[in-house]
Parts: structure tokens; sequence; C-alpha cells
């Protein structure tokens, strides 16, 4: 028994000191659709609406310029009405959530990019937005979005009016869990119940 609850504390352990995760697109080709490239490092993408691929900040690629990411690579998102969604998942594509998210979004062309940032949980509920406009000028066009709070499974940017299409470099998120459903959880607690049970 002494056993097993070390071992488990040692997964418990392992689990709690993994690092941050970086994605910066480097690794990608241009124009290619991003989607579940990632889902190893616990995240994959979604769509509607225009592009959602890969683009050149340095060529540009879709109108995109510099906007202070790691260049040349960044991820291309549209205009108004226009969503790209990115979810946590364990590698094996089951929901899963962070409690810190960090990236770097905008443009450098010298029109306005108008958008929201919405955190979701696992039940869909929102946890937190905020808008921004960015220009091309000193800080080349981008904001740092940076949100640290419990059970974030779901972030989605989504054009305004006034948006002409931006991008997206340099998402950092803390490892992702894997978010326990109900039949694991009974699970867990009869072997518990069970293990107490023939130690008697
Ligand atoms: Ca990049």
């Amino acid at each position: 028994m002494k056993k097993i609850i070390l071992f488990l504390c040692f997964l418990l352990l392992m689990q709690s000191f993994g690092f941050s995760v970086v994605i910066t697109f480097e690794d990608l080709a241009r124009f290619v659709y991003v989607t579940n490239q990632y889902q190893a490092q616990g995240v994959i993408f979604s769509y509607s609406g225009n592009y959602g691929q890969t683009g050149s900040v340095s060529v540009p690629d879709f109108g995109v310029y510099p906007f202070g990411g790691d260049a040349p690579m960044a991820l291309c998102y549209g205009g108004p009405g226009d969503k790209l969604t990115f979810r946590f998942v364990t590698p094996g594509g089951t929901n899963g959530i962070t409690d810190y998210v960090n990236f770097r979004i905008g443009d450098g062309d010298s029109a306005s990019e108008t958008f929201r940032v919405s955190f979701f949980d696992i039940n869909a509920n929102l946890l937190h937005y905020e808008d921004h406009t960015t220009y091309s000028g000193a800080v080349d066009g981008g904001v740092d979005v940076i949100y640290s709070q419990a059970g974030i499974h779901k972030v989605e940017i989504l054009g305004l009016p006034g948006q002409s299409g931006g991008s997206m470099d340099d998402l950092v998120f803390n490892p992702v869990q894997a978010v326990p459903e109900a039949s694991s959880l009974m699970c867990v607690l009869l072997t518990i119940l069970y293990l107490f049970w023939i130690k008697k």
C-alpha cells in the first residue's frame, strides 16, 4: 500500500514540474492549414472564414507584415466575423485544460485590426474576454495577450468590424492537464476503496 501511494505521489510531482509549451510555427512551410499538427504538444486549431494558414511576414503573404512575433512564420486569420479557435487537448485528442496562455497577435500594415479574444472553460462558459485594436508603429502592430486562470479549455479570436485580417504567433501555455470523465473518477474511487478493503 505504501509503495502504491509513493508511486502516485511521484506521478503527481512529475506532472506539476512540466515545462511550458512554446509554438512559433517556424517548423511549418508557407500556406499550410494548421489543424492538429501540434496535438502532441497539447493544442489543436480550427477556423470559420478565411485563411487559417501559415504565412510569412517577411514576404508578406496575405498582406500580413511583422507584428513582433518570431518571424518569418505566423498563423494568419481573416476579417470581420471570421473566427480562429484553438482548444487544449491531451496527446490522444481528448479534452484538456491549462492555467496560463500567452501569445502575440496583430498585424504590421497601415490598416488597423480590431478583434476580440475570448477564453472558455470545458463547459463553454466564458471566463474572460478582451478587445484590441492594433496598428503599425512602435510596437510593430501587435499586442501580447496574457491570461492566467485555472480551467482554460478554448480560446477564440473573432474579427470585429474594422478588422482586415492579421496573425498570431509565439503561443505559450502551461502543460495541458486531462479533464477526467465521471466514469474515470468513479474508477479511481473504487480502486482506492478496494485497496483499503484488502489492506484490512
Ligand atoms: Ca513565428
